[in-house]
């Protein structure tokens, strides 16, 4: 309870912070976009990650405030690495699924680009799929608007949720992201394997993308190469980086 009173100070005092990672094309070596993450910089208990604060957000009515605060905070870091570094960037936000129900959801979100500028197909959502199961009725229209402006969508988690498959009857997604749950034993597991390996080419009959999370080392990265899995998100690669170490990580990889 003194942690939910204190977020909403922290929104307004700016002790919120976002750090970026980057997912990568493989192929390439190439950023194809960053995902935002939220981090609270807290008076007295020091660094605070999400874990620790967007489960009360959720409980407490906070939420909406803080996704506000980080649709609004990444879109002005994208077109500010634009402007200032020729950093030409997606940046995806994470959407908790009750902001879905929230009725400024869009208007917050055309706001935050028209306020920095940045160009809609320049933003992805990344959405539970939960999102589409609990506020079915709302996040159907919600989305499809915003697909249609060019805001990209994407499946956070895939396949640890609950209505995947039927989901994927109703919407095109931009892409599905490969849950870290099955990446990291995907080496070893030949349970995990299949799964990945299904997820690649459902997504492929799709005509979606799918990015592997957590990508740890370079025998994840070669089995997930081997099935074709180009789009990968880990710490092999990048951990979540403070928004003047992207350009220096960029001109490194090539
Ligand atoms: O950064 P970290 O690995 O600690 O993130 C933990 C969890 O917090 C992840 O599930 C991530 O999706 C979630 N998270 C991070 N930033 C945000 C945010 O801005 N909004 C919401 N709703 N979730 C976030
Ligand atoms: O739920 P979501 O996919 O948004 O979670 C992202 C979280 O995963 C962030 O907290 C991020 O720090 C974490 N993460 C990113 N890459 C890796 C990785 O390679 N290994 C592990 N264990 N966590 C990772
Ligand atoms: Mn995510
Ligand atoms: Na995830």
């Amino acid at each position: 309870i003194q942690l939910e009173h204190g977020l909403l100070r922290a929104i307004n005092r700016n002790e919120l912070y976002l750090v970026y990672q980057p997912k990568l094309d493989t192929a390439t070596m190439s950023v194809v976009g960053v995902e935002a993450l939220v981090r609270w910089q807290h008076p007295h208990l020091g660094e605070l990650g999400p874990g620790s604060f967007v489960p009360l957000a959720e409980k407490g009515g906070l939420i909406w405030p803080l996704t506000e605060w980080v649709l609004k905070e990444a879109c002005r870091q994208a077109a500010q690495w634009y402007r200032n570094e020729a950093l030409d960037l997606n940046v995806a936000v994470n959407m908790s699924p009750t902001v879905f129900a929230h009725e400024e959801l869009e208007q917050a979100i055309e706001a935050a680009l028209h306020d920095s500028g940045l160009p809609p197909d320049r933003l992805t959502l990344e959405i539970t799929e939960q999102s589409l199961m609990v506020y079915e009725a709302e996040a159907v229209g919600v989305l499809e608007r915003l697909q249609r402006m060019g805001i990209n969508v994407q499946i956070d988690d895939f396949g640890t949720g609950y209505s995947s498959l039927s989901s994927l009857k109703h919407y095109h997604f931009q892409a599905l992201k490969i849950d870290k749950s099955f990446v990291s034993d995907v080496v070893t597991s030949s349970e995990d394997a299949a799964i990945a390996t299904t997820i690649m080419f459902m997504s492929k009959c799709l005509d979606m993308e799918a990015i592997a999370e957590g990508v740890e080392n370079e025998a994840q990265k070669d089995f997930l190469a081997s099935i074709d899995c180009r789009l990968m998100q880990g710490f092999y690669f990048a951990r979540p980086m403070l928004p003047s170490e992207m350009s220096r990580f960029i001109s490194r990889l090539t």
